[in-house]
């Protein structure tokens, strides 16, 4: 985590008057004399849930004018991250260990970041949590940025639910890998979500990321931060078709029951190459977990 994501709000509900603490100047001048631009600098505010007036306050023309020179804020879009999750792969394994199973490493990309992972689910942990997401499937909503809230998303034809995280020792079981395999805390992970795609059905290319200029990013940030890495678990086969796709760099990961495709993003940008989609299923149906990665603990 980079020390640009430390400016706490006093208050999570955020107030158009809140004040200015000389915690907080403290904080911004440190910010500036590190190096980090006024840009990034308004963004962990508005990530922390900091009003505008009180951005404005801290980082304004005074305030700016009052800290050490810095090198021009560039027009770039977002500073990318310096931890980030994932799999240790130094020395090129062929295997990883992810606790209580050795996972195989079946491809690496660097950019985007992309590794696919096989046997990191056996066939019965798959079928139990086909088993447990069933009952409960509704029309998948997608977080709508626009507002804050959920909408039905054409773009996604699947149903979907979502499992509370920890709430089965199968779930916990599958987290506590994840953590492991990724070296990132179970705490700064959404709960597993599970999707089942019906012939015909796809989920069009997008990014996972919450997009910065939506207005409605504020307030999904302020529960966990941005989504840094996604990981899709293939759970049920199709008969054909609804293969993960990269458009950008023009890869396709088949969905092998029990593989997983991971890939992270550094900062919410396109420049990332993360665009990707579930292709449409031509026979049967392709069920998958995803798990979703925060930059902070998601309570
Ligand atoms: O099911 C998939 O292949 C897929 C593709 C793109 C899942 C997601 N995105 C996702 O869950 O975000
Ligand atoms: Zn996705």
């Amino acid at each position: 985590m980079t020390d640009t994501q430390q400016a706490s709000s006093s208050s999570h509900s955020a107030h158009a008057s809140q004040p200015i603490s000389p915690e907080l100047r403290r904080w911004v001048a440190e910010q500036m004399a590190a190096g980090h631009s006024n840009t990034a600098l308004r963004q962990s505010m508005r990530d922390a849930g900091w009003m505008q007036d009180a951005i404005d306050a801290a980082l304004g023309p005074a305030a700016v004018a009052a800290a050490p020179a810095q090198p021009a804020a560039a027009a770039a879009p977002a500073e990318p991250r310096t931890k980030m999750p994932g799999p240790l792969l130094e020395g090129s394994p062929l295997y990883v260990d992810a606790g209580d199973r050795q996972v195989q490493v079946l491809l690496t990309m660097k950019h985007p970041r992309v590794v696919v992972f096989g046997d990191l689910l056996s066939d019965e942990e798959c079928e139990g949590l086909i088993a447990g997401a069933r009952e409960r499937l509704a029309r998948s909503l997608t977080v709508e940025t626009k507002t804050g809230g959920e909408a039905l998303n054409v773009d996604r034809t699947s149903d979907g639910m979502f499992f509370t995280r920890g709430e089965s020792p199968l779930v916990q079981r599958v987290e506590e890998r994840i953590a492991r395999l990724l070296h990132w805390p179970v705490e700064f992970g959404e709960g597993l979500q599970i999707l089942r795609y019906a012939p015909g059905a796809q989920y069009r290319p997008h990014y996972d990321y919450f997009d910065p200029a939506e207005p409605g990013t504020p307030t999904i940030l302020r529960r966990g931060g941005q989504r840094l890495a996604t990981l899709v678990i293939y759970l049920q086969e199709p008969g054909q078709g609804g293969g993960t796709t990269f458009p950008d760099v023009g890869l396709e990961v088949a969905p092998r029951r029990g593989t997983g495709v991971f890939f992270s993003y550094d900062r919410p940008d396109p420049s990332t190459r993360t665009l990707h989609g579930g292709a449409p299923v031509l026979a049967g149906e392709k069920w998958v977990a995803t798990k979703w990665l925060r930059e902070r603990e998601f309570a």
